[in-house]
């Protein structure tokens, strides 16, 4: 198709800048400019609706081409191979032809809104600036392609079981652990700290067990739970609180997505990211609730679960 055939030309004018960025670089985890959680939100809500709007089958193909991508690293700066670095291009580009122009610029606008206008410079001054020159003027020609195949009309929304096993466990579950979201400080920054004694490298294989997760999820039932998130974001309070209605929807949704992939696949996110969470991190979490409130989440999670399960 056109796109694949532009991510080509788009490698060609990237790769040399791709290979000299330092993807294990940690400044990556950072917010890219001021602490701004409640705009940052904004930021992220911009996306949940663009991702909403996608085509499933094609964001299905984008993160099985991440996933592939994270198999032929190489080197010290974590790059992907040449082939593989196309294939994500071309990927996303689909993903962004699938919804409408202004999908895409409202995350735009929105990160903007949180990125400090010195942020783009810096990074420039990381790697040979001539290189990522190209790779910009590269990706303009590659935009005007995916805006020639774009679509102009919003796919349709997804169906929303009812009445379902699943939707009742919710309720349940819900009840167990409003009171343990609402101790939770939403706002804090300590969610964008490095995990303790962690490498980038050690930390992608856990993501990369994410990664294969969604690709293997029923795609309306994501989309579901992306409209889940997007519409308890709308209910939030002044500390980040979604509604108990909302919040409801969204364990709902949530189930409903680990149930329809094989347990395993749920298992291996829960081992590797076993294996990079230190203890000292749960514990510290534990530390700022009410201890009562957090256990009675915990036994109504692992209630839920049960019914999760039996019908996986
Ligand atoms: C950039 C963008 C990269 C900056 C990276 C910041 C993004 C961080 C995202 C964090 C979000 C939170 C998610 C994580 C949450 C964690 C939860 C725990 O360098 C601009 C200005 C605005 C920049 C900010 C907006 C970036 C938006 C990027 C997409 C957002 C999506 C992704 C989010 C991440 C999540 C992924 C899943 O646009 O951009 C560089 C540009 O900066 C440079 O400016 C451009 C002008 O826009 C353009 O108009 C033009 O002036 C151009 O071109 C210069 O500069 C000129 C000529 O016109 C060209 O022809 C050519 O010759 C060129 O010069 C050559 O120099
Ligand atoms: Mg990604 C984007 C990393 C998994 C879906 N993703 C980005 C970039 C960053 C990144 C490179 C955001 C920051 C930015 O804009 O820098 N993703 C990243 C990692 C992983 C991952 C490390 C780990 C596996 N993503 C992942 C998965 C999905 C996505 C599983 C779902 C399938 N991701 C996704 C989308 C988008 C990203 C839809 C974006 O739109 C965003 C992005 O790249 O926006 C431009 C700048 C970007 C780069 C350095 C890489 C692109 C290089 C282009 C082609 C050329 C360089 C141009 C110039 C020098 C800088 C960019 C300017 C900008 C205005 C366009
Ligand atoms: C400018 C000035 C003009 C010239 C110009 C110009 C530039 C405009 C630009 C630009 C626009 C632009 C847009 C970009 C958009 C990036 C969008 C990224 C979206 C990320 C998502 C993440 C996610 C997911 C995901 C799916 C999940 C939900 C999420 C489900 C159902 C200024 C050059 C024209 C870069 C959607 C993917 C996993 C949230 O206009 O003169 O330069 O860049 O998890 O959904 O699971
Ligand atoms: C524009 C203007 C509108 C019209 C429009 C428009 C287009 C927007 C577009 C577009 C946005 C867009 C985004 C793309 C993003 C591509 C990002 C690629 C990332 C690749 C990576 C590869 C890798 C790896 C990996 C992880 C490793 C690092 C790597 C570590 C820690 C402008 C059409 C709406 C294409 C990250 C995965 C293995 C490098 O808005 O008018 O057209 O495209 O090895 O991580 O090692
Ligand atoms: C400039 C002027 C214009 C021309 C221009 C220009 C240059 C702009 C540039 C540039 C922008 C730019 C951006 C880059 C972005 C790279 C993003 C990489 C993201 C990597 C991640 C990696 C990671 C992980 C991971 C999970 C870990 C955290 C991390 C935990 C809990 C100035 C040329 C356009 C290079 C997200 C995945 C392992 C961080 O605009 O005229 O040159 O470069 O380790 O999670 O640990
Ligand atoms: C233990 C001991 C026994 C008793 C026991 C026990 C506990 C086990 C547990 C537990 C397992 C467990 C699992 C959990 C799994 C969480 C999984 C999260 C996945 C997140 C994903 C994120 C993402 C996306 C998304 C879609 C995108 C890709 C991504 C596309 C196509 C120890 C009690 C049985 C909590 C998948 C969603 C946006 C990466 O066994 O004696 O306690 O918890 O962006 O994909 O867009
Ligand atoms: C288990 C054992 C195996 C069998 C198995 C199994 C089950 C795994 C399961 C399961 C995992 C799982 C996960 C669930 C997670 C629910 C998470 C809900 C989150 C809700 C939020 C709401 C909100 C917001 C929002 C953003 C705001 C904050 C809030 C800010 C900054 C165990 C079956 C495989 C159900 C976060 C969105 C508005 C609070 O593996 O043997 O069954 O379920 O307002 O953000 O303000
Ligand atoms: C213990 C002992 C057992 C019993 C037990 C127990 C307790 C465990 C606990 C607990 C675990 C726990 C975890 C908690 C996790 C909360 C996670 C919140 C994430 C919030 C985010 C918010 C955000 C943003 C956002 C984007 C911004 C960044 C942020 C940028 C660029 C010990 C009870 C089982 C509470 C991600 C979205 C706005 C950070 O196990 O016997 O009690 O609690 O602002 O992006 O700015």
């Amino acid at each position: 198709d056109q796109i694949g055939d532009a991510a080509k030309k788009l490698g060609d004018a990237s790769y040399d800048f791709a290979k000299e960025v330092d993807w294990n670089n940690g400044v990556f985890l950072q917010a890219p400019g001021s602490f701004q959680p409640l705009k940052a939100l904004k930021a992220i809500d911009k996306m949940i609706e663009m991702g909403a709007a996608a085509d499933p089958e094609l964001l299905k193909k984008a993160a099985d081409a991440h996933h592939k991508a994270i198999g032929s690293i190489s080197g010290p700066n974590g790059v992907t191979s040449r082939a593989d670095w196309d294939a994500v291009n071309a990927a996303l580009g689909r993903v962004v032809a699938s919804v409408p122009k202004q999908k895409v610029m409202d995350v735009y606008d929105a990160v903007k809104d949180i990125t400090d206008p010195k942020v783009p410079a810096y990074m420039k001054s990381l790697v040979n600036g001539a290189d990522a020159e190209k790779a910009y003027q590269g990706f303009l020609e590659f935009k005007d392609v995916v805006a020639a195949n774009q679509v102009t009309t919003a796919s349709a929304a997804a169906t929303v079981p009812t009445g379902d096993k699943i939707g009742t466990a919710a309720k349940a579950l819900s009840d167990a652990s409003y009171p343990f979201i609402k101790d939770i400080d939403w706002l804090s920054d300590i969610y964008l700290k490095p995990l303790p004694g962690k490498t980038a490298p050690e930390t992608l294989t856990a993501i990369d067990k994410m990664i294969v997760m969604g690709s293997k999820m029923d795609g309306n039932l994501l989309k579901a739970a992306a409209e889940a998130h997007h519409k308890a974001i709308g209910s939030i309070d002044a500390k980040g609180v979604t509604s108990p209605e909302d919040y409801e929807a969204v364990n709902a949704a949530l189930g409903r997505i680990v149930a329809s992939v094989p347990k395993q696949t749920v298992m291996d996110v829960y081992n590797s990211m076993a294996k990079i969470v230190d203890p000292s991190v749960t514990n510290n979490m534990f530390s700022k609730v009410n201890p009562l409130d957090a256990l009675s989440a915990a036994k109504g999670f692992y209630t839920f679960k049960d019914v999760v399960e039996a019908v996986q």
